[in-house]
């Protein structure tokens, strides 16, 4: 790795804030995975868009690669640096402009956290759409290169489904203005759309003008106990004919227990169900949700249920669902995040139910998602007793079955976490040979010197 000092900053880089700190190169180094050993070789805190240049092109100059940073709340390592990298965090570049009543929209630099623009939008009487448990400490910048979904995909769809413009610094340097927040451009290819969910690897995000949606009216949750997960797509057929959803959530038993026991929650329901679906939609007259409930029970869809009465109370019920993530990080789970279309739901659940009491039949399996988007999370929890290494090498062995499953229905690898280091071996299961030249040869247009994030999403 090569060494370099402040003394080189002071020289190529004046008026940039670096830090060689140890703590900060091990902080900024590292994402919410616990892939690599972080070794970056410094972190830089660019303040504006010229400063981003400025470094791309002394990186180039001078042969150091690039780690992009926001929030560091990725799981698959995109945001990992433990080969000498210069890590590029966009903290420092957080203005927020005047939201845009009459077009609806925002624009922001690419370190503004997610909430904060999510509250931005509710003082005006908006509502930005995207939302997820790490919404407090993730960066728009981050959710725009990972193309971040979330619980309401349902209803607003993805990141990319609220980028209306979008600023960017190309491998070369070259500053971006993308699509300029019109909704109308038909003017070629909308490299936009390149760039979002491209983890880093063609452009360095630094602005977006997002799109705000009406304010949302007044929303009941209802968590409901389900007999088991074959109830889980006739009821999610039902609802989301009966009702206008912005979340069809789904989660097992085993999530509930170590919910309740991490966060000192009672259980939802008087009698601990196999499934739960968590649904989120626009409130009803009680009559129509009655007359729907009773319906559901007597087609044996669901076993028991709780209504929300209140703003309070919806918040309780998406705990349940939010807080599984947190719950379990302290078991280093192995991570699966997968999607196909919605109506190949079950046929999936039910494969991947037998694959997994049959390869994983000592480990803890949790399953939770976003049905309503066809995405499932396969959560193994590593064992106490059990080497993390050796844990990783266990379930990695898995996986060719997992995704091969996957391919049967057409699905994807990664649903919403992204490639990054963790899923690229198996990148083949969801792209074909042609794509995965063609995204090479993207790469090479917009990072030749294969400076930014090199090793993530395409291997070397
Ligand atoms: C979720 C959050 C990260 C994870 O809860 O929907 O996307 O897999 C996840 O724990
Ligand atoms: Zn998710």
């Amino acid at each position: 790795m090569k060494s370099i000092d402040n003394q080189f900053f002071q020289t190529h880089l004046q008026g940039v804030d670096v830090s060689l700190d140890s703590q900060i190169l091990d902080t900024y180094g590292r994402d919410w995975t616990h892939l690599r050993e972080p070794a970056p070789s410094a972190v830089l805190f660019p303040r504006d868009t010229d400063q981003v240049q400025q470094i791309v092109h002394q990186a180039r100059e001078h042969g150091f690669a690039i780690v992009p940073s926001g929030g560091r709340t990725g799981l698959s390592g995109g945001a990992v640096a433990a080969d000498g990298e210069w890590v590029v965090s966009l903290e420092k570049m957080r203005t927020m402009g005047e939201v845009n009543i009459t077009e609806s929209c925002v624009d922001v630099e690419a370190g503004v956290v997610t909430a904060t623009i999510q509250q931005a939008a509710g003082h005006s009487g908006l509502f930005y759409g995207v939302d997820f448990a790490s919404a407090g400490s993730s960066q728009i910048g981050g959710n725009i290169a990972t193309n971040a979904g979330g619980i309401r995909v349902l209803r607003y769809g993805l990141t990319r489904d609220q980028i209306l413009g979008l600023t960017a610094v190309t491998g070369t340097g070259e500053l971006l203005a993308l699509n300029q927040g019109l909704i109308k451009n038909a003017t070629g290819y909308d490299l936009r759309h390149l760039l979002i969910g491209s983890e880093g690897t063609l452009a360095i995000i630094t602005g977006a003008t997002l799109k705000l949606w009406p304010k949302p009216p007044l929303r009941d949750v209802l968590l409901l106990g389900l007999p088991d997960h074959q109830a889980v797509m006739p009821l999610f057929a039902s609802a989301s004919h009966s009702f206008k959803l912005s979340a069809f959530e789904f989660f097992s038993q085993a999530c509930v227990e170590h919910v309740c026991t991490h966060a000192g929650l009672q259980p939802p329901l008087d009698q601990p169900a196999s499934y739960y679906a968590l649904l989120e939609l626009d409130q009803v007259d009680e009559p129509l949700m009655l007359d729907w409930f009773e319906q559901a029970m007597d087609s044996g869809w669901i076993e028991d249920g709780v209504i929300s009465q209140s703003h309070e109370q919806s918040q309780q019920l998406w705990a349940y669902r939010e807080r599984i993530s947190e719950s379990i990080a302290p078991r280093k789970p192995y991570k699966n995040d997968i999607a196909v279309r919605v109506g190949s739901v079950p046929a999936l659940l039910e494969q991947l139910d037998e694959l997994v009491k049959q390869h994983y039949p000592d480990f803890e399996v949790l399953w939770y998602g976003h049905i309503g988007d066809g995405n499932l999370h396969l959560n193994v929890l590593k064992p106490d007793t059990m080497a993390l290494d050796t844990f990783k090498s266990q379930c990695e062995q898995v996986n060719e079955l997992v995704f091969a499953a996957v391919q049967n229905h057409l699905g994807s690898i990664s649903a919403e976490h992204g490639v990054g280091l963790l899923k690229q071996p198996w990148l083949n299961f969801s792209r074909s040979a042609a794509e995965i030249e063609l995204m090479r040869c993207i790469k090479r247009q917009f990072d030749p010197d294969g400076i930014l994030n090199p090793g993530k999403l395409l291997s070397g």
